[in-house]
C-alpha cells in the first residue's frame, strides 16, 4: 500500500515537471507581452486620458488599474461609451482596486463610471497592434 502511494507520487511528480516545462515554453513564446500600470505612479485617476500617448501596445499586453475602490472603478466600454462617458446597462464593472485587463487587438476603451470622473479625464483609449 505504501509502495503504491509512492509510485503514485512519482507519477504526479512527472506530471508536475511536464506542466512546469510546458509553462516555461509557453512563457517563452509570449515573452513579448508587457504589463503596464495605468497612470504609472499616480495610478488610475483623473486626467489619465493622455497616459497611453507615445506607448506601443500589443494584443496580449496587460493593463493593471490601481486605485481606491471607494473612489473609482473601471468599466470597459465601446468607443461610443468612451466618447459620451456612458456605461451600457449590464456593463462589466471592475472594482477591486487592482484590476488586470488583457488588451485585445484594436482600440480598448475604459472609463471610471463614478459621476463626473470620466468627464474629468478618467478615461483611456488604448490601441493594441
Ligand atoms: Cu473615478
Amino acid at each position: 500500500m505504501a509502495q503504491g502511494r509512492g509510485s503514485a507520487a512519482r507519477g504526479n511528480s512527472a506530471v508536475v515537471l511536464a506542466l512546469v516545462l510546458l509553462c516555461v515554453l509557453l512563457h517563452g513564446e509570449f515573452a513579448e507581452s508587457a504589463v503596464y500600470s495605468v497612470g504609472d505612479r499616480g495610478g488610475w485617476s483623473f486626467n489619465t486620458a493622455g497616459w497611453p500617448r507615445g506607448k506601443r501596445f500589443s494584443a496580449g499586453d496587460v493593463l493593471v488599474f490601481k486605485y481606491s475602490p471607494r473612489a473609482h472603478n473601471v468599466v470597459p466600454v465601446s468607443a461610443a461609451g468612451y466618447n459620451s462617458c456612458s456605461t451600457p446597462r449590464g456593463a462589466r464593472v471592475l472594482q477591486t482596486g487592482n484590476d488586470r485587463v488583457t488588451l485585445r487587438r484594436g482600440t480598448n476603451y475604459f472609463i471610471c463610471s463614478f459621476p463626473g470622473h470620466c468627464q474629468a479625464g478618467m478615461k483611456i483609449a488604448v490601441t493594441a497592434a
